[in-house]
């Protein structure tokens, strides 16, 4: 039975960066959820007994959300849903079910890198028939439905078993249970030499991952230990738990501490790697090495002619604008196109679907390819693992010449995270207020060279997003750039970005927060970081 339900709205639905994001209370207020889902519904046209994929990276609120979602579905007249075991899915692995089930679209549950639990973060999110995360179109249309949203359809069915693989009925709508990792792995079969892998691992190549209690450990287990060959134990922290065992499942040099730690000291394994909440984020280090994402970007750029899944040219390199720009001058050397996009997958969907770009970035620890539309961190893993074994050099020696051929991008992320709203909104106005007397601008040695709002203009559908974050660009190459997070759920995160560019390879490998120390000075005398946020630090350094 098909029941309408009347409602009021919420003001505070707008989808940010990547869905909408909220502490679980929140979600859980009377109807806040059915709101959210029939508001997509109602912004989409034409999904009449089409499929639907559900599915979620297994956090607190997950599995009532997915209960929800399907009788929505259901009432709603999707004709089947495909819903992850247990309703699991890591974010690719759900961009890949889309895609190859020819669905109509896709709901993701997850918060992504935030902590999980009852009192932490949970979101959920909307993605096309392409795979990828709705374009910034229909998350308006969706926040402006969800302002206005009287009523939701909802269907009263039975219980219904997540747990078992197969086919039942939810009314008139079909809901397929599906293992979640066996499509992904076969993908990432297809893509790269699992053989060489393989082989690599036989000789004794170790290997240390950390799914951090996150939705990548059955994933990462399957792929790695069962097809890869990798000793039992490579895969650390595999079981998802719905608080992700009271951590951040964030992989960056504080919340994967232990990882990085014992990466840098004697005995380390050849190769570590972790992901975050949902999947789609990847930490690289190497033995006595960090990573940075960006470097990782051009490194996987440049060698991903090793893996058989991308023999023929890269069509195009892309990457969010706060990224290095590193991955530029590999792109200039292959004489293929790179683009600069705003912050969030949504934006490479795009370039993807019109074959201008292959590869895609961002700072944050995202990298992907066409395989998806989505960001993939153990995509990211298995490349890297891929060109090792081709290249029989360790992680060390690939950077390092890497930055000998190309020159190296210093770069670093610092967060000032839960800062009050306020303050961080007069930072970011006043510095719009001095673009026009920046230019000239002497700061120590460094001279201001341009200031301004970066702004994207789709070059596949001519839309423009603007206010993309600030830049404050220096004489000789080095930037700032200056932004609010939209995936937060409490206050204000202000990302603060730098790069500086070096060529000299005798200055390569030192470092970054030495290296950049005087544009790090430079930042906060522009933007006034300490005066207006009251801090002295940021809360993480990446
Ligand atoms: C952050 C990252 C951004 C990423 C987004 C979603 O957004 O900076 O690069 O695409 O998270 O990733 P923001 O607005 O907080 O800076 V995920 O893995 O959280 O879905
Ligand atoms: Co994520």
């Amino acid at each position: 039975m098909i029941r309408t339900v009347q409602t009021t709205p919420f003001d505070d639905q707008k989808p940010g960066t990547s869905g909408l994001r909220k502490k679980v209370p929140v979600f859980q207020q009377p109807n806040y959820v059915e709101n959210f889902i029939q508001s997509v519904f109602d912004s989409l046209d034409g999904y009449r007994g089409k499929t639907l994929a559900i599915g979620g990276d297994g956090r607190f609120l997950n599995r009532e959300v997915i209960g929800i979602a399907i009788r929505m579905a259901a009432a709603n007249g999707f004709g089947k849903v495909i819903v992850g075991k247990g309703g699991i899915l890591s974010t690719p692995a759900a961009s890949n079910i889309i895609r190859k089930y020819g669905c109509f679209g896709g709901i993701i549950l997850s918060a992504s890198h935030n902590p999980g639990g009852p009192h932490e973060d949970f979101g959920i999110k909307y993605n096309i028939g392409n795979g990828g995360p709705a374009p910034e179109k229909i998350t308006d249309a969706i926040f402006a439905r969800s302002k206005a949203i009287r009523e939701y359809r909802i269907a009263d069915i039975g219980p219904l078993d997540l747990d078992r693989i197969g086919t039942t009925r939810a009314g008139d709508m079909a809901v397929e249970v599906i293992d979640p990792v066996t499509d992904y792995a076969a993908l990432m079969e297809t893509l790269f030499d699992f053989e060489a892998i393989r082989a690599m691992f036989k000789g004794g190549f170790r290997m240390a991952f950390d799914a951090m209690h996150a939705v990548t450990g059955p994933y990462a287990k399957e792929i790695l230990e069962n097809r890869l060959g990798a000793p039992a134990g490579t895969a650390r922290n595999f079981v998802p738990r719905e608080d992700f065992g009271g951590h951040h499942p964030d992989p960056n040099l504080v919340h994967a501490r232990e990882l990085y730690d014992e990466m840098m000291a004697p005995g380390a394994p050849d190769f570590g790697a972790a992901s975050d909440g949902d999947g789609d984020r990847n930490l690289i280090i190497g033995r006595g090495i960090f990573v940075t994402p960006s470097d990782s970007l051009a490194v996987l750029a440049a060698n991903a002619h090793l893996a058989p899944g991308y023999r023929a040219e890269l069509k195009g390199i892309a990457r969010s604008m706060p990224t290095s720009a590193a991955a530029d001058r590999v792109a200039a050397k292959l004489k293929i196109g790179m683009y600069e996009t705003p912050t969030g997958w949504k934006f490479f969907g795009n370039l993807l679907d019109a074959g201008m770009a292959t590869i895609c970035g961002e700072e944050s620890a995202g990298t992907g390819s066409d395989h998806v539309r989505e960001k993939d961190g153990l995509w990211a893993v298995l490349l890297w693992l891929n060109i090792l074994a081709v290249r029989k050099e360790s992680a060390k020696d690939i950077v390092t010449k890497h930055w000998a051929e190309f020159g190296q991008n210093y770069y670093s992320r610092h967060d000032y995270e839960a800062v009050e709203t306020d303050k961080a909104n007069a930072l970011i106005d006043e510095l719009r207020g001095r673009f026009a007397t920046l230019p000239g601008q002497k700061i120590g040695a460094l001279t201001v060279a341009a200031a301004d709002e970066f702004a994207y203009h789709d070059p596949v559908d001519g839309s423009v997003s603007k206010n993309q974050g600030t830049r404050v660009l220096f004489e000789g190459g080095s930037r700032v750039v200056f932004r609010l997070s939209g995936t937060g759920t409490s206050g204000a995160t202000l990302r603060v970005y730098i790069e500086k560019y070096e060529p000299d390879p005798a200055q390569h490998g030192r470092d970054p927060q030495a290296a950049l120390a005087e544009l790090i000075a430079a930042a906060d005398a522009i933007a006034g970081i300490r005066r207006h946020t009251g801090r002295d630090a940021p809360t993480v350094i990446t």
